[in-house]
C-alpha cells in the first residue's frame, strides 16, 4: 500500500484525479473523505491543502504527493521530484505598476514587495544583491500596490490577465512551475515497486496527451514521400489495399503538427484521412 497526498479543492485537484482515473486507479470522488482507498490499485489518497503537501511527504505521513513545484521550492521540503505532470503550468514573477520604468533588479532596492512566497523571493533578492522589504500576505497580493500596501508584488502568473486588470506589468520571471509528483526520500522497496507501476501507467497517459492516430489511403508511388512527412514511434505502418497502386498508411502525430501534415499529405494525393483519439501510448 502506498499513500499519495493531493490537493483537496483547487486548481490541481481535478487534473490530479483525472490522471489517476485514466491510469485505471479508481477513487470514489462522490464521498470525498480526508483519506480514501482506491479500487484496483494498492493506493490511499490523502486530501490536503496544497501548502501542506511537501511537508507531509517529507515527514512521512504520505509517501507521494502531487503539488505545484512553487510549493516544493517555497517550503524547501526534502522530497524527490519524480515527474513533471504536464498541468498546472504557471510562473512566479515580480510585477510593478505599469507606468513605472523598470531599470533591472536594483529597481527593487528599498522597495516593499508583497508576496505569499517570501522564501523564493528572498533567495532571488539575495542572488541579485538587492535589499528590499518583503511583506508576506496570503491572499489578494495583486491589489496591494493599488491599496498602498506595497510598491511591487511577487506572485503566480499564468495568463497575465490578473496583472493587467490591476495595472501591473511583469518585469522578472523567477521560477517556472507546474504540478510535479514528489516522493519521500528512501522509499521502502515494496513502495518503490508500487510507485514504478504507477509511473508506468502515468507515463502512458501523459505520452498520449496531445497526440493523434492518423490513417489514410495513399498512392503507392507517393509512399516514400509520405513516410518522410509522418515519422511514427518507429516507422509508420503500411498495408496494401485491394485496389492496385494504393496502400493504407497509419501513424501517430503530434496534434500541434496535425494540420500542417494533413495539408502536405493531401498534396501527395492522400484520401480517406481519418484522425482518431489516442487513449494510451506504451513505448
Ligand atoms: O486551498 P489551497 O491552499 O489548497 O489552494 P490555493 O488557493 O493555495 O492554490 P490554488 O488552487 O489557487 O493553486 C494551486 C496551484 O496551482 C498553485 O500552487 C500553482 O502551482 C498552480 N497554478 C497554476 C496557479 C495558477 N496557475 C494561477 N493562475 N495558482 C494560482 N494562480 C492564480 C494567480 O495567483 C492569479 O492571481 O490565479 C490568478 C489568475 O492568474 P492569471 O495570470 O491567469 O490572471
Ligand atoms: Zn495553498
Amino acid at each position: 500500500m502506498i499513500r499519495i497526498a493531493i490537493q483537496s479543492k483547487g486548481r490541481l485537484s481535478e487534473d490530479s484525479l483525472a490522471l489517476m482515473r485514466e491510469a485505471g486507479i479508481k477513487i470514489d470522488e462522490v464521498k470525498r473523505k480526508f483519506l480514501a482507498r482506491a479500487a484496483g490499485f494498492p493506493l490511499e489518497v490523502l486530501y490536503l491543502r496544497d501548502d501542506d503537501i511537501p511537508g507531509v511527504v517529507e515527514q512521512g505521513s504520505a509517501d507521494l504527493g502531487i503539488v505545484g513545484l512553487n510549493e516544493v521550492e517555497e517550503t524547501g521540503a526534502k522530497v524527490r521530484v519524480v515527474r513533471k505532470m504536464g498541468f498546472g503550468a504557471c510562473r512566479l514573477s515580480l510585477a510593478i505598476p505599469k507606468e513605472q520604468e523598470y531599470t533591472g533588479p536594483q529597481f527593487f532596492s528599498s522597495k516593499r514587495i508583497a508576496t505569499s512566497y517570501p522564501e523564493i523571493l528572498s533567495r532571488w533578492l539575495k542572488a541579485n544583491n538587492v535589499n528590499a522589504q518583503i511583506q508576506k500576505i496570503m491572499g489578494s497580493v495583486e491589489i496591494s500596490p493599488a491599496a498602498g500596501l506595497a510598491d511591487a508584488i511577487f506572485d503566480i502568473v499564468s495568463s497575465g490577465g490578473t496583472l493587467v486588470s490591476n495595472g501591473l506589468k511583469e518585469v522578472e520571471t523567477v521560477l517556472y512551475s507546474e504540478a510535479v509528483l514528489v516522493a519521500r526520500e528512501n522509499l521502502e522497496p515494496e513502495k518503490q515497486e508500487i510507485l514504478d507501476k504507477m509511473l508506468f501507467r502515468f507515463d502512458a497517459v501523459m505520452e498520449s496527451g496531445g497526440k493523434k492516430y492518423i490513417l489514410m489511403n495513399i498512392p503507392t508511388a507517393k509512399l516514400e514521400e509520405a513516410v518522410k512527412i509522418l515519422p511514427a514511434m518507429r516507422s509508420p505502418t503500411v498495408m496494401p489495399l485491394a485496389a492496385d497502386g494504393w496502400c493504407s498508411l497509419h501513424s501517430v502525430v503530434r496534434e500541434s503538427e496535425l494540420w500542417d501534415k494533413i495539408e502536405r499529405l493531401k498534396e501527395l494525393g492522400a484520401e480517406g484521412i481519418l484522425v482518431l483519439h489516442l487513449d494510451k501510448v506504451i513505448d
